[in-house]
């Protein structure tokens, strides 16, 4: 059994009773930033970069919501999975119809989702992201309980199981009980370092996006975002799913891009941990969660776990082999409460050591990759800078796992960071300044939820 901590939602964004005073600015400043990014039923993670609705943006954002304003948190998941396509796959952008097509790129018309069967009749991408949301649908309930939320989890629940059923059956392209992401946007660490490797053999070049213009650079500096060639790459690939319809049938033998990656797949375990707590809360029958969930984190350890480098490393299906980047993926399976006491301890050195720092006594958060890497980049969006979300689930990984001292200096260098230089979408791992969007939905939200704590 998981031990998610229960707490109520303390009322119309005042701290709670735990949040110590010299916090309540950094509270106001999280509620404030979460309030301004809200629009009508979803949380957009920034005005600027990302105008539209997210999927793993949404989940983190609902567990904030259930600290301030529980019914934002249903209607956030609700808005998401009303958008859910009949095969099951929840899409990782919902766009919103009333913000201009040109505002974010690739747009709606780019990823033409009506021209599609079975998908819904607001325009989505055709690409998933990890599936977080069992999860957070679990965290919001526990922290706000309450006949509605109750209610929302029934509504819920068919749709989470159908999104496993999704990933469990037509992306397990590897055949091992593993979901394969098709693009590194699916794994929502896009520009890793973990994906070069693969992506290296995507045939594809910068020229490829003359024909486009990139919106990201107009709001966040270049250098601290993803390469013109990882785009023409990224561009590359959904066209290649795009032609196909979308199908997940034959892609081993036709797709440019096919991984098992650790946080993913952890999530998809983790997912069915959290669903097997919904169906006892809803009367439904959590065994065959529990069951799922055991198979799952056997076959992360099996495909996934190095025991050379004692960490976990994304399988490349085109290779057959890990990718050799430890990135902070690698320590993502902390997050499965079943996880062998072998690979916990294997993992904590990995976190532990000079590569990532975790320690009771820390300044900054992890970050996104190796620290002593070659190809660290501390400003690069996903080659190097703290994420909160990250930080989030691997603290959570750690309470999992007994590890208390060190979620507690997690937590602390998280709030730190905050207190540094406010919602930021990343920040420079060694200095804590604020990078990409000033305004950030989950950085607010998570902040919110480890205040509370
Ligand atoms: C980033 O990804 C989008 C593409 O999905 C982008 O760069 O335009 C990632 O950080 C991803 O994890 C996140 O969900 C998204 C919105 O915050 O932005």
């Amino acid at each position: 059994m998981v031990n998610w901590t229960a707490r109520p939602a303390p009322p119309g964004g005042v701290p709670g009773g735990g949040v110590p005073r010299r916090h309540a600015g950094l509270w106001q400043l999280a509620v404030s930033t979460l309030d301004g990014n809200w629009e009508h039923d979803h949380t957009v993670p920034s005005r600027t970069l990302y105008p539209h609705q997210w999927s793993w943006d949404s989940a983190f954002i609902a567990i904030g919501w259930a600290h301030v304003r529980p019914d934002h948190a249903w209607q956030e998941l609700t808005s998401l999975f009303r958008a859910q396509w009949l095969d099951g796959r929840v899409p990782h952008i919902v766009f919103n119809p009333v913000v201009p097509g040109g505002a974010y790129f690739p747009g709606p018309g780019f990823w033409a989702s009506a021209t599609v069967e079975g998908t819904p009749r607001v325009a989505t991408s055709g690409l998933v992201q990890p599936p977080v949301h069992a999860l957070a649908a679990w965290h919001a309930y526990r922290r706000a309980p309450s006949a509605d939320g109750r209610a929302a989890l029934r509504r819920l629940y068919p749709r989470l199981v159908a999104q496993q059923h999704y990933l469990a059956t037509r992306r397990d392209v590897g055949g091992a009980g593993l979901a394969s992401i098709v693009h590194p946007w699916e794994s929502g660490l896009d520009n890793s370092p973990a994906w070069d490797a693969p992506l290296a053999a995507v045939p594809a070049e910068a020229a490829v996006l003359r024909a486009y213009r990139r919106r990201d650079t107009v709001h966040a500096a270049a250098a601290h975002r993803p390469t013109d060639l990882d785009y023409a790459r990224y561009i590359a690939i959904v066209t290649a799913y795009r032609a196909a319809g979308y199908r997940d049938d034959g892609l081993a033998d036709r797709h440019p891009f096919l991984v098992e990656c650790p946080l993913f797949n952890a999530a998809m375990g983790a997912a069915e941990h959290a669903l097997a707590e919904i169906a006892g809360e809803i009367g439904a029958d959590p065994g065959p969660h529990r069951e799922r969930a055991a198979r799952i984190t056997t076959a992360v350890v099996d495909r996934l776990h190095d025991p050379t480098t004692g960490t976990f490393h994304p399988r490349d299906l085109r290779s057959g082999r890990l990718t050799p980047a430890r990135t902070v993926l690698g320590l993502a399976p902390l997050i499965l409460p079943d996880l062998p006491a072998r690979q916990v301890e294997a993992v904590l050195v990995e976190a532990t050591s000079a590569r990532f720092g975790l320690a009771a006594g820390m300044e900054r958060p992890l970050p996104s990759h190796d620290r002593t890497a070659a190809d660290f980049e501390p400003l690069r969006y996903w080659r190097g800078p703290s994420w909160m979300n990250i930080n989030w689930l691997v603290r959570h990984g750690l309470l999992a796992h007994g590890q208390t001292r060190l979620a507690a200096g997690l937590r602390a260098s998280m709030i730190g960071l905050a207190e540094t230089a406010g919602c930021h979408e990343y920040f420079h791992p060694d200095t804590g300044a604020g990078l990409g969007s000033p305004a950030f939905g989950w950085t607010a939200a998570l902040l919110l939820d480890v205040l509370a704590e």
